[in-house]
């Protein structure tokens, strides 16, 4: 690789593949996230980001049947919303008060 092309931000189609492919990876074969999957997404993709604690609670958030699993569908939908969380936590540690504001 050049130097130009790590310059080069990524695309949105090379991210929007990226994301296919972390979900695919910690679902596994039934394509699912199980809670335990979902933690261990949160923990190897966001390094620090959540507590266990907040990484259930978006687990809970994601699922929106009440499954106890996660789809794609379920996953990509809350993306626009952790973008916002990361965002927003980039600024601040109030966890609290930020999943009130993105709710
Ligand atoms: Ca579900």
């Amino acid at each position: 690789m050049t130097g130009s092309e790590e310059e080069k931000p990524p695309t949105m189609a090379f991210l929007i593949k990226a994301l296919i492919a972390v979900f695919n990876k910690h679902a596994g074969e039934d394509k699912l996230l199980s809670k335990e999957e979902m933690m261990n997404l949160t923990e190897k993709e966001l390094p620090g980001l959540f507590t266990e604690e907040q990484a259930a609670e978006l687990m809970k958030k994601m699922d929106k049947n009440n499954d106890g699993a996660v789809t794609f569908e379920e996953f990509h939908s809350q993306m626009a919303e952790i973008c916002n969380i990361y965002n927003a936590m980039q600024n601040s540690t109030d966890f609290a008060d930020i999943m009130m504001r993105y709710r």
